[in-house]
């Protein structure tokens, strides 16, 4: 990756992602959890942590270190990024047992709120002069029968072509590469906007030095994030990858699905088009 621009550091983008999760998780509520099911997920967590520890016969050094790595990932900010890619893809396949429609995938710690409403032929807010290629994204939202969802909003966030994401990186203005497109009477939408690069775990903070420290790849495939939502019906989190990109089976975060994969066709003017179609149940 070749940039002029001045790298985010992970600490920083870190800071954001947790301010992020804080505000959304006080939109969207917490769950409930009785006593019972409280005891029985902490208890089986610890349980499956000693496990390891007896079976593996971790040493004191281990344990500090490991001590050490926690302390720094709460001290950086990291625990969003962390999570979503380690942990939410068993979550989020928990969820998917009981979702009809389109498939999801994990929402990961880039999610921005509020972002500027566009119609259903929409260009996404960019810099004059974004890097990358032309992409146009286009498709239907519909129920489980068929018809189309007038009205729907298709929350989209994605990273430029360098691989950074608005609002977690200082040099990119807010709200760019971020919309919430709003489908026509038919449902239909068409999003023009640039490919992304793979994302790259940030190299400078712990999850990266434990992903260095393990000899793993710090990447995530090029993708696009979607929620899609409409009126009385279950809203789907999801992103769409790129036929024959970098990473695909190998993502850091395991968020990939073979049905999440787009297959753009360029066109004579060298820009992409593809076409996605959303189905939603009823909530
Ligand atoms: C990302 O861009 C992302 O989508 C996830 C899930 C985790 C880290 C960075
Ligand atoms: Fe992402």
């Amino acid at each position: 990756m070749t940039t002029t621009q001045p790298s985010p550091t992970a600490a920083g983008s870190g800071a954001n992602a947790s301010e992020a999760f804080r505000a959304s998780s006080e939109r969207r509520g917490s769950a409930a959890t009785s006593t019972e099911r409280a005891d029985r997920l902490i208890r089986r967590t610890l349980e499956a942590i000693h496990q390891v520890i007896r079976e593996e016969e971790v040493t004191y050094p281990e344990f500090q270190a490991v001590k050490r790595w926690l302390m720094d990932v709460g001290e950086g900010g990291e625990w969003p990024l962390f999570l979503d890619v380690f942990i939410e893809h068993e979550v989020e396949k928990v969820a998917a047992k009981t979702q009809h429609g389109s498939s999801g995938t994990i929402e990961g710690p880039y999610y921005l709120p509020g972002q500027q409403r566009l119609g259903s032929l929409a260009t996404l807010p960019m810099r004059p002069d974004e890097k990358g290629e032309t992409l146009v994204f286009s498709g239907r939202v519909r129920d489980l029968d068929g018809r189309p969802l007038a009205g729907a909003e298709i929350d989209f966030w994605q990273a430029d072509a360098d691989g950074y994401y608005s609002g977690f990186a200082p040099h990119l203005p807010d709200g760019n590469l971020r919309g919430v497109i709003v489908t026509d009477d038919e449902g239909r939408f068409a999003i023009t906007t640039i490919k992304p690069a793979p994302y790259r775990i940030p190299t400078d903070g712990p999850t990266g030095a434990m992903i260095a420290a393990a000899g793993w790849h710090p990447w995530r495939p090029a993708h696009l994030h979607l929620m899609v939502r409409a009126g009385g019906h279950r809203r789907i989190t999801t992103q769409l990858y790129f036929a024959g990109g970098e990473w695909l089976d190998s993502d850091v975060a395991s968020a990939t699905k073979d049905e999440l994969v787009l297959d753009p066709r360029q066109q004579s003017d060298g820009s992409w088009r593809t076409v996605y179609d959303f189905v939603l149940e009823p909530a």
